[in-house]
């Protein structure tokens, strides 16, 4: 079973990935360590300041990888997984202070704050996910998450 939990940066995608591990017991699994440990990185965006990874080899190395296993998997780039081999679509999201009020808090500069702020505004990872045919499952999390997690569990 695989799980992808995707989301602008600080909505909080890997403290819900972890949770989910710990409380369900699946493999938690961070794509940009998993992408460069599989020579999947192809080149590095500048303006993002992220990893560029191999989409066409993505998919394969995972399936490959997980067959049969229970897995997390956390990155804004999960959706771009193929939803043939994901069972579950997370998209975390996050009432607007909250998040800016979180990337502050990580020294983010005021352009990347404000960079990530639109992004969460126009939905881009949710809107990014149903284009390439998932069904995201929203989960808020400056709101209760474990009640928001019985919908999955
Ligand atoms: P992401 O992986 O999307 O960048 P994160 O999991 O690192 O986000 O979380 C960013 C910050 O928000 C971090 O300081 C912890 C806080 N946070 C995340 N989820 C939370 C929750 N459910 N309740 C309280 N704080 C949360």
């Amino acid at each position: 079973m695989v799980i992808i939990v995707t989301g602008t940066p600080g909505t909080g995608k890997t403290t819900l990935s972890k949770l989910i591990a710990k409380e369900k017991e699946f493999e938690y699994v961070d794509l940009n360590t998993f992408a460069r440990n599989n020579n999947l990185v192809i080149g590095f965006d500048e303006e993002r300041n992220c990893d560029i990874i191999d989409e066409d080899k993505l998919s394969d190395s995972i399936e490959n990888a997980f067959k049969d296993k229970k897995v997390v998997i956390d990155s804004h780039m999960s959706h771009y997984i193929d939803p043939e081999i994901v069972d579950i679509c997370i998209v975390t999201k996050c009432d607007l202070k909250e998040l800016k009020a979180r990337l502050e808090k990580r020294g983010y500069k005021e352009e990347k704050v404000r960079e990530n702020l639109d992004s969460e505004i126009f939905d881009t990872c949710n809107v990014e996910a149903i284009e390439e045919g998932y069904k995201p499952i929203i989960i808020w999390t400056d709101k209760n998450v474990d009640e928001q997690l019985k919908s999955i569990f």
